[in-house]
């Protein structure tokens, strides 16, 4: 057996403290300097890599440019091997220059919490003087993120979990949305975004990018054109891929699609040569026998994970033959605009056959348990607000925050809102992105509270951004940039 040098992918924050600029930082700052040096045309550059995901610029003949794919099950695969080539490429730049033989790409690891859910110092900083005593414009900063990203504000926790990404045993189809998106051919922008991309992957995206205000000119990783010119965007993904690798170990059921229309997609990158290379799922799923990396933490326990029953049943649903769309049960009869405030929404039960009790009642049938989904479709955001919103169901006005948890359903995310291919049929009223969520245990409790009425359900949206560090001055009201209102088209309940 060949053998292959094996990459140890690292934690940014324990490359990084207590003091900034480890040798695999220095040397990624370095990489990057010398790449944006690099014509646009060559595969290697900054800009070509870059405009690989998308760009607003014209592509030369022939390139391979605005490849990236999301919302379906290709978002996790196709962005392992854009982000594995990348780091060979800034590998060769790393040990050309005199940096670590060994250099890998280090992950940010934002859902810990604490200091760690902001950028690392050395992103942070608009000039740097590296140990070498060389000075200017630091090639990790970029001005172009969200106000309080560069002063060490934090991403929300709840917002950063991967708990929800991980209580799916599914990849794809039901329970919804499963935890890697759905079935469908590749295309830039499908409409079946999976648990992991919403959140944390959107959900970073938009708060650490924030408001957009045209062609790459206000945050960056907030635009999926744009994103990938901020030298953060490669961290996070390979911590999103990180997270996958360590789902998939988990066990429990979790398994990796074996559709041959997955595993076979061939997409083409780049190497460090400049070389095109095809290449598909099934050559890059064992990352340490096929790709040579690991992460430093790889199959590490996942102790907090919340027990839900529900989980528990994503094996039999995982070998159920294809199951009938869900049945919608109620919806809003209007939209709701996204603003500063709280918006809500009231989303009335179909009249008729029991739907307001079919609801209410997750019971299991045929050995499968019912589930409930709250969908919020028709996501429209011409301008990034900024922000993503933290959707409730039923929670009655002037709710404690501390018991917001009770009432809590999921996030609004926007990156990619707008470029989204209109739906297919499952939801005929709306374009734009479509969030589905699994409400079926929050249902069963607000039944068993008391707080579920068989006549009409509310749902609420509160904006979230980055918050200061403690003892930070605070910051202003939470909402969009001005003029950067969001829209949803609408809200509705689907049982299946
Ligand atoms: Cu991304």
């Amino acid at each position: 057996m060949e053998h292959m040098t094996q990459y140890v992918r690292r934690d940014i924050w324990s490359l990084e403290e207590p003091t900034p600029w480890d040798p695999v930082t220095l040397g990624y700052a370095r990489a990057v300097d010398v790449m944006r040096g690099r014509p646009a045309d060559d595969p290697t550059s900054w800009d070509y890599q870059a405009a690989m995901h998308g760009t607003y610029a014209r592509p030369p003949a022939g390139a391979d440019w605005n490849q990236c794919q999301h919302a379906s099950w290709f978002f996790t695969s196709w962005h392992r091997m854009y982000v594995y080539f990348f780091e060979r490429i800034v590998r060769s730049v790393v040990t050309d220059t005199g940096g670590p033989q060994d250099w890998a790409l280090p992950y940010w690891n934002y859902s810990t919490g604490g200091p760690q859910a902001a950028l690392p110092p050395a992103f942070r900083e608009a000039t740097w003087t590296g140990p070498d005593g060389r000075g200017g414009p630091n090639p990790l900063y970029t001005d172009r993120r969200a106000p309080g990203a560069n002063l060490g504000w934090r991403l929300p926790q709840r917002a950063v979990s991967f708990e929800d990404a991980y209580s799916y045993t599914n990849f794809s189809g039901a329970p919804l949305p499963g935890f890697g998106g759905g079935q469908a051919d590749p295309t830039q922008f499908g409409q079946f975004t999976g648990a992991l991309e919403n959140r944390p992957h959107n959900v970073v995206h938009d708060l650490v990018g924030g408001p957009t205000s045209g062609a790459c000119q206000g945050g960056l990783m907030s635009d999926p054109n744009c994103a990938a010119q901020d030298p953060v965007f490669w961290l996070h993904h390979a911590n999103i891929d990180r997270l996958w690798t360590n789902w998939a170990a988990l066990g429990g059921g979790r398994a990796n699609p074996a559709d041959r229309s997955w595993l076979d997609q061939e997409f083409t990158f780049y190497d460090e040569n400049g070389k095109p290379v095809q290449m598909s799922a099934s050559d890059i799923l064992h990352t340490a026998t096929q790709l040579g990396y690991r992460y430093d933490d790889q199959v590490a326990a996942v102790t907090s994970l919340r027990s839900q029953p529900l989980a528990a049943v994503g094996g039999a649903a995982a070998k159920a033959a294809p199951q009938p769309a869900p049945t919608m049960v109620a919806a809003s009869e209007s939209g709701v605009e996204l603003g500063a405030g709280t918006a809500q929404v009231r989303v009335p039960m179909a009249a008729g056959a029991g739907a307001g009790l079919a609801v209410g009642e997750p019971q299991v049938t045929d050995g499968e348990r019912r589930h409930v989904y709250l969908n919020v479709e028709g996501v429209q955001a011409e301008k990034h607000p900024g922000v993503v919103y933290e959707v409730y169901l039923n929670m009655p006005d002037g709710t404690d925050p501390v018991q917001a948890d009770n009432f809590f359903v999921g996030h609004v995310t926007f990156f990619g809102a707008g470029k989204h291919a209109d739906a297919d049929g499952a939801h005929p009223a709306t374009g734009g992105m479509t969030h589905t969520f699994d409400v079926t245990g929050l249902v069963a409790h607000l039944k068993a509270a008391g707080a579920w009425r068989a006549e009409a359900a509310q749902v609420s949206f509160q904006p979230l951004g980055l918050t200061p560090p403690p003892g930070a001055a605070a910051p202003a009201a939470a909402g969009p940039a001005p003029g950067h209102n969001a829209r949803i088209a609408r809200v509705s309940l689907s049982v299946h």
